[in-house]
């Protein structure tokens, strides 16, 4: 299914945001797509806390009611002090507000669809709306909706609250080109601990769109000095990626390679049946898994499958898993998908592979981000969603990064590059630790071997101790 966007223009939204303070807006139902009827409404609004409803008419108002309430049917009349109707006309300049008559109910919590009494919307399931000012609230029907009462649209948002900046921030950054030149000469100067790998292999794990194409095209155009777009990013209702790619990233044009391979895989999906295949991902970090290999939903490449890469050593396996989740969607992930996550985790714990959680889309989670990238670690909001992203996935905080990617940007930025490149140090830092400690494995196991050979040790003890040691 397509993804369902708001009928709000730039503009509306401004007006709208306006009279709502400092929040963010998230679409929960739009009746063209999921029905003008009381039951598709309470289906996505019920038990939301917060919301403001958008009734669009073809005389260009956007007008509706906002409720600090929960919708829930219950049948009683609903006070709400901070409950008001509003109106914004292509035509008007300031937003209408109307606040409650003193005294009387701000609505009706009914299992039929929203009634402010001055307003009922989808009475009766049609995309229309009642008008009776007076009753609740007051206020002139020229103004408020051009007595134009055929609904072509009718939305509900969730109403956000962004919270205040925080003075201190919860993450100490430098934001100073000298930061953005160390960051990149770290990166640039880092060598495993095991001489026989070259490179931080790093997988991208993460839900369809989340952006996990379009980090790769950032950090690549960070390094390379300008925008590049080399892995197809965008939006489809499935994952836009359907091959396993390995990127290799180099400094400056014709220039060497950064120490980092960073492999974007196709997006994960809550059923079963769709996105990557959890078994394919396990031989992603066994390393059998070659460039380009097209993945197959629910048939995952099999082990004498012509594709398969037999031979492999610890260069060819995952160092460090990445997932990549977007922020705008953290309240939105299924009890499906964290079951997902849970089970990849579970086996990545296994292996004892590191892992780092990735928040994208940042700028478009918090206006204030999007205003100044260096709120990053100022915003409540971004802070908020961190913890809980931590706790629903089971990550330790200190492992969620929030970042922006490139998108729409034509030149580089340096705030956005050095957040992009704190990333990348983090990751390379939890390579290491994975590599080390396959050297201590190493170690233990020529112990074993030398136990054997000193006939201290029998062969089953070593058998099950070469099993263990997976490489
Ligand atoms: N505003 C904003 N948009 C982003 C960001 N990162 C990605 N996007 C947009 O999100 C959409 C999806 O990004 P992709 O990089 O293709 O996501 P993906 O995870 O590779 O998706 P699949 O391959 O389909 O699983 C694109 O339209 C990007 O432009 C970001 O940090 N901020
Ligand atoms: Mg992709």
């Amino acid at each position: 299914m397509p993804a369902v966007t708001s009928s709000l223009s730039k503009d509306q939204q401004q007006k709208l945001l306006s009279l709502l303070g400092h929040v963010r807006l998230h679409l929960l139902y739009k009746a063209s797509v999921h029905g003008f009827t009381a039951a598709a409404f309470h289906s996505r609004c019920d038990k939301q806390g917060p919301t403001v409803s958008a009734a669009y008419n073809n005389a260009g108002f956007v007008f509706g009611a906002h409720t600090s309430k929960d919708y829930t049917q219950s049948g009683e009349a609903v006070h709400d002090e901070k409950a008001f109707l509003y109106s914004v006309s292509t035509k008007g300049n300031q937003p209408l507000r109307v606040a409650g008559i003193s005294g009387q109910c701000a609505f009706t919590d009914e299992a039929s669809g929203p009634n402010y009494g001055a307003l009922v919307f989808l009475h009766e399931d049609k995309p229309e709306c009642q008008s009776n000012p007076g009753t609740s609230f007051n206020f002139q029907a020229a103004a408020f909706h051009g007595q134009d009462l055929k609904l072509t649209e009718f939305e509900v948002y969730r109403v956000e609250d962004l919270g205040d900046l925080l003075a201190k921030p919860w993450r100490t950054m430098q934001w100073t080109a000298e930061r953005k030149q160390q960051l990149m000469k770290d990166i640039q100067c880092y060598k495993p601990s095991i001489k026989t790998v070259h490179q931080a292999r790093v997988l991208l794990l993460g839900p369809v769109g989340a952006g996990k194409s379009s980090f790769f095209n950032s950090i690549n155009s960070v390094f390379r000095g300008n925008m590049t777009s080399q892995a197809i990013a965008g939006t489809a209702g499935k994952s836009v990626t359907t091959q396993f790619r390995t990127y290799d990233i180099k400094a400056g044009k014709g220039g060497g390679n950064v120490p980092l391979t960073l492999c974007d895989t196709m997006g994960l999906e809550e059923s079963a049946d769709a996105g990557l295949d959890i078994e394919d991902i396990f031989s992603i970090y066994k390393g059998h898994i070659k460039d380009r290999y097209q993945f197959s939903p629910s048939t995952p490449l099999l082990a004498d499958a012509p594709g398969y890469k037999q031979r492999v050593t610890l260069k060819d396996m995952i160092h460090c898993v990445v997932y990549v989740i977007d922020t705008c969607k953290v309240s939105l992930l299924t009890q499906k998908m964290l079951d997902k996550l849970s089970a990849i985790r579970k086996k990545t714990n296994q292996l004892g592979i590191p892992q780092i959680l990735l928040m994208t889309k940042i700028d478009e989670a918090c206006p204030m981000v999007a205003e100044d990238l260096k709120n990053v670690y100022h915003s409540v909001y971004i802070q908020k969603k961190a913890r809980d992203l931590s706790e629903s996935v089971g990550i330790p905080l200190s492992c969620v990064l929030p970042m922006k990617s490139y998108c729409e940007e034509v030149d580089l930025d340096q705030d956005t590059d050095i957040l992009l490149l704190t990333t990348v140090k983090q990751m390379l830092n939890y390579a290491d630790n994975f590599l080390e400690n396959q050297v201590i494995e190493e170690h233990e196991m020529n112990d074993q071997l030398e136990l054997y050979r000193s006939n201290d040790l029998d062969r089953p003890t070593l058998s099950r101790a070469k099993e263990q040691h997976t490489i």
